[in-house]
């Protein structure tokens, strides 16, 4: 196998072991956004909106996204008029977003973390309260990045952790509003939509203006301008991750349709050109066939340019010796998507350590997650599934510590807490706990 085919072939077993970590590493290699030019022109937006307010607002809108409004009323949109475009969709779409966003919904109601308490035997109390946020903020992309099904992976967890006010922006260029956007809004219960994008939409959900109330945490992909913006507010606000281009890892065991096997490359590469798709393989007969649908089916994509990119740059087939080296590689690459295209995912699943979203077997393809099947598509990307999750209710709720003492419990916490402050020379600490000992 060659490297000439529009997916390179990297075998694991004829390259040597540093080499082949090497020739990994730089394919796995992402390399964070940042600009300085970029962080300057957000800076200058940010520090406008928190200053000027709507006035800034409107300013930037008209000029970013070449409009010409002069209140903030043009730049919001009632809830009337996300009805309207929910209930102007034909039937099929409109019973696929409802059905979606009821599987989503299900699913997430699953993940809703209860309260709880425990009484010591001298009566003291202990326990943790979850509440959700007060409001929180979706950042919805426009132009070719506008998913609809992003916005019901944003605000129905928001909705379900019971966030008291949804408020979600989305930049409207040319004054161009996708009928679908707004429909899912409706769906998942978003309070209030505002047609802004950009560093300035960030600024307005960060610090609030006149108009737009100021939330708690802001979530949703964006470009660079956005991605930098919400970097630079954090602190005054929560933010969810700040996500890499969407990564799919395939392992299949050689008994699933190569024709299969290369749409669900597919999928993943359409996204844009620095999306990864990668396949993983120990049946050299099997990643051939893959091979030769990849290149039989390119031809029939509609997004054929950006998946060649995408599969040209960052794709690769991988030909390893076994299902061990497998499990070592899904490991490593902590993928956002993993596809266990087996005949025994189950088997697989205790070593699996590090990944996003585990779609098991033949039949789960990673599309039926993207859209429908319920859990988040929200995912960490470029590794981050070694340290964290996809986003869920979690991610709208916080948790609060209770301690209530019984007169007999704070008289026992009492004596440690004075000794230990007393050695932080800290007395009134000391004196404080002192009082309530009998
Ligand atoms: N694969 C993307 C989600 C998505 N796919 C939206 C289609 N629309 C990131 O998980
Ligand atoms: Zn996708």
């Amino acid at each position: 196998m060659t490297d000439t085919t529009a997916c390179p072939v990297i075998s694991r077993m004829a390259t040597n072991a540093s080499d082949f970590d090497v020739r990994l590493d730089a394919l796995l290699a992402w390399e964070g956004v940042s600009d300085v030019d970029v962080q300057h022109r957000v800076e200058e937006i940010l520090d406008a909106v928190r200053t000027r307010g709507d006035a800034a607002l409107i300013e930037t809108s008209n000029r970013f996204d070449r409009l010409a409004v002069s209140s903030m009323a043009e730049l919001e949109l009632s809830p009337e008029r996300l009805r309207q475009a929910h209930d102007g969709l034909g039937a099929e779409q409109r019973d696929a977003l409802a059905s979606a966003a009821e599987r989503i919904r299900l699913y997430h109601e699953r993940q809703k973390p209860e309260s709880w308490q425990y009484t010591e035997s001298d009566g003291t109390v202990l326990g943790q309260k979850v509440s959700p946020l007060d409001r929180a903020g979706i950042y919805v992309p426009g132009g070719k990045a506008a998913y609809p099904s992003s916005v019901l992976m944003n605000a129905i967890p928001a909705h379900v952790a019971g966030v008291r006010e949804i408020i979600m922006v989305v930049p409207t260029p040319d004054g161009v509003l996708n009928e679908l956007v707004l429909a899912a809004a409706h769906l998942a219960g978003v309070d209030r939509v505002f047609t802004l994008g950009g560093a300035q939409a960030v600024a307005a959900l960060a610090y609030g203006t006149e108009t737009v109330p100021r939330v708690d945490k802001i979530v949703g992909p964006g470009n660079i301008y956005v991605a930098t913006a919400k970097r630079a507010v954090f602190g005054q606000v929560g933010i969810d991750m700040i996500a890499g281009p969407s990564e799919i890892l395939v392992i299949s065991d050689g008994g699933t349709d190569p024709e299969w096997l290369a749409m669900d490359l597919f999928s993943q590469a359409e996204h844009d050109e620095d999306a990864q798709a990668i396949l993983v393989s120990w049946d050299a007969e099997h990643l051939a066939a893959v091979e030769a649908a990849i290149e039989r089916l390119l031809p029939t994509l509609e997004r054929e340019a950006i998946v060649r990119e995408s599969l040209a740059r960052r794709g690769a087939l991988i030909h390893c010796e076994d299902r061990q080296q497998a499990v070592a590689l899904i490991n490593r690459i902590a993928p956002e998507h993993l596809e266990l295209s087996v005949a025994d995912p189950e088997e697989w699943l205790p070593d699996i350590r590090h990944a996003g979203a585990i779609f098991m077997g033949r039949y789960t393809a990673e599309a039926l997650g993207d859209y429908c099947a319920g859990p988040n598509h929200v995912l960490p990307t470029s590794g981050t599934a070694r340290f964290s999750s996809p986003l869920g209710v979690y991610d709208f709720q916080k948790r609060s510590s209770i301690i209530h003492c019984s007169a007999e419990g704070a008289s026992a916490l009492g004596k440690i807490a004075s000794t230990l402050a007393r050695g932080e020379s800290l007395t009134a600490h000391a004196r404080s706990a002192e009082y309530r000992i009998k």
